[in-house]
């Protein structure tokens, strides 16, 4: 049956009330009954269509008397417009549906694929450099960052090396060969970020200068060319010897934990004045004496010292108003005796296996 037919006998002569209300109510039904795009747009072809009751009706109003047309008309209109709605409410329905159950067809079972599947964590060296910026940040230090290819000043010259300085040869030192003849190598140390805060003239300075440094080194158990340090560094009116010793004292135990225990020996360096190598108790054995320690009870963490007058001279800070101190320790080979690894080249090796367990 086509659009242009006027339906079966019985439905071309106007309704009465309840075959328009029967009509609707089977339209209703039908409607809301569908279970895919395609039953509804049949329930709407066979219910609102053109030869559907309620359209067929509206084509026989003119055989009332005016009155009646209208009544029956609004009856047949107000119907129609809400069976359209109905089919509307009822196609978006589906069609969420229908999105839904598309997206869980194509859903892909990753079960086996997580199940193998480990994440990753930091490099344990960065690791141990977190915890040590925190450690310092706790002690009210700022976190001081300074450039890796650095000018022969920054790295030798302001920090009181002089012009023959084994540090300062081609043996020792990575220089970049650059157009123009700029004089810049790999810094040697972190000292050069602690040259550039005095330059700045901000006073005081609590600041640790963490960060990648470089010697010409050839890798083995103990060296690598590229390493990593961290320097503290403080400068204030009054600050003493003394303050040196309490701080290397509290940042040990932050580090080590309360029973460990921190000494000085007296030591050279050009940028400070005195100088001193500072030992912590063996983290092994807790200064019994064993294997790791050599059976002495003390390991040498690092250097420290009272920063040099020559330092505050070349950076000029007036050295009779300011004093400070500044320690410096390796962040590898920290990481080396807190995880008893015996080789620092695993630490650049990338074997997974040894990683992973870090
Ligand atoms: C300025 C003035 C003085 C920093 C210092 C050391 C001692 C030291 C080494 C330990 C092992 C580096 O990683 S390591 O090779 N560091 O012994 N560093 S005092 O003294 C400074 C720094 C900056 C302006």
């Amino acid at each position: 049956m086509g659009d242009d037919t006027t339906g079966g006998t019985g439905t071309e002569a106007p309704p009465d009330p309840g075959a328009v209300e029967a009509a609707a109510a089977a339209a209703r039904g039908a409607l809301q009954a569908a279970g895919s795009l395609e039953a509804l747009e049949a329930a709407r072809h066979a219910h609102l269509g053109r030869s559907s009751p309620l359209l067929v009706w509206r084509r026989s109003l003119g055989a009332l008397d005016p009155d009646e047309r209208r009544r029956v008309g609004l009856v047949l209109n107000d119907r129609r417009a809400e069976l359209e709605s109905l089919a509307e409410a009822r196609a978006a329905e589906l069609a969420t549906e229908a999105r839904a159950a598309q997206l869980a067809a194509d859903a892909l079972d990753l079960t086996e694929v997580t199940a193998r599947w480990r994440p990753g964590h930091l490099h344990v060296v960065t690791q141990v450099r977190e915890e040590l910026e925190d450690v310092f940040v706790g002690m009210g230090y700022e976190i001081a960052e300074g450039p890796e290819a650095e000018s022969d000043w920054h790295n030798f010259t302001a920090l009181n090396m002089p012009p023959d300085h084994p540090a300062r040869s081609a043996q020792d030192s990575f220089y970049l060969d650059l157009a123009g003849g700029a004089s810049l190598l790999l810094r040697s140390q972190t000292s050069p970020v602690q040259v550039r805060l005095l330059e700045r003239g901000q006073l005081p300075i609590y600041a640790v200068a963490p960060g990648r440094v470089y010697r010409r080194d050839t890798a083995d158990a103990r060296h690598l060319p590229v390493f990593h340090q961290i320097e503290g560094f403080v400068v204030d009116r009054g600050v003493t010897f003394a303050d040196l010793v309490g701080t290397i004292d509290t940042f040990v135990r932050a580090i080590f934990g309360e029973g460990t225990r921190s000494r000085l020996r007296p030591a050279y360096f050009p940028f400070t004045e005195p100088s001193a190598e500072f030992e912590v108790t063996c983290t092994i054995c807790g200064g019994e004496g064993c294997r790791t320690c050599g059976q002495v009870g003390w390991i040498e963490l690092g250097g420290c010292g009272m920063v040099h007058p020559a330092v505050f001279q070349a950076t000029g800070v007036d050295p009779e108003e300011w004093s400070g101190f500044a320690f410096g320790f390796g962040i590898d080979r920290l990481a080396l005796m807190r995880h008893e690894v015996e080789d620092l080249r695993t630490f650049i090796e990338n074997d997974v296996r040894f990683l992973r367990q870090l």
